[in-house]
């Protein structure tokens, strides 16, 4: 009896050190992967009511199989969500008067003001990446006075959870790719740089709201310290 106790222990512990080990690192490295707001609102397969350009079926399924296959090969993957109150300040329908994409200052923030989208429990705030791919999905923009572009922090500085799971994971590094590139995508991406992380973002896994601020972007975002690489090196 004690030594097929034993037995199963010696393979669950096993086990358990081949996964570990079977994780990508270089001397400890472990590296994580960020998928920003893969969510019907922003594709035009799913006609969202803030679809980004060129985000059909083709895209949306490059990034799940790219997503599949870094999950394959043992990287952590995580996930942002664009996840609003139908009272969110960030709505143009919020502000009498205003319309779509009209530019307010907030409190000496400049605040773009947005179709409605993203709205808590609706189909199109689903993530469109199957959930079980994901360490974690976090949640952000749910507070109705505060936008938040970064998975990191809102625009009134409360932090989400990311980095902490992020740190309890052992994540040193990060890919990150997604919509938008100039905006989600790019407030990630700095934010995980300005808190220490490698981070790498995937042009050809990231469609922009538009193309000036998209290419204003990844300049911006090359002159933080990320590394910028056309597709995965898989
Ligand atoms: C986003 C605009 C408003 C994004 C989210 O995911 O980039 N853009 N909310
Ligand atoms: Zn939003």
């Amino acid at each position: 009896m004690k030594h097929i106790i034993l037995i199963i222990a010696a393979v669950f512990f096993g086990g358990g050190f081949l996964a570990f080990h079977a994780t990508p690192s270089v001397a400890g490295e472990t590296t994580g992967v960020i998928v920003v707001d893969m969510q019907g609102d922003f594709t035009t397969w799913k006609n969202g009511s803030l679809a980004v350009n060129g985000s059909d079926k083709a895209f949306v399924d490059k990034v799940k199989a790219a997503t599949r296959a870094l999950s394959e090969k043992g990287y952590l993957i995580f996930a942002t969500q664009d996840w609003h109150p139908a009272d969110h300040m960030s709505f143009f329908s919020n502000h009498p008067g205003k319309k779509p994409f009209e530019v307010i200052q907030v409190d000496g923030r400049t605040q773009v003001l947005w179709p409605p989208h993203c709205v808590q429990g609706t189909e199109n705030a689903r993530v469109l990446v199957d959930n079980n791919r994901f360490m974690a999905v976090v949640k952000k923009g749910k507070d109705p006075k505060y936008d938040s572009y970064s998975g990191f922090q809102d625009d009134g500085g409360a932090k989400t959870e990311m980095d902490s799971i992020l740190k309890r994971n052992g994540v040193q590094k990060l890919i990150v790719y997604g919509i938008a590139t100039d905006y989600c995508v790019k407030a990630t991406a700095i934010d995980a740089v300005q808190a220490g992380y490698d981070v790498t973002v995937i042009e050809e896994l990231c469609k922009g709201v538009a193309p000036d601020t998209s290419v204003k972007a990844l300049q911006e975002m090359k002159d933080k310290g990320i590394t910028l690489v056309k597709a995965l090196p898989l």
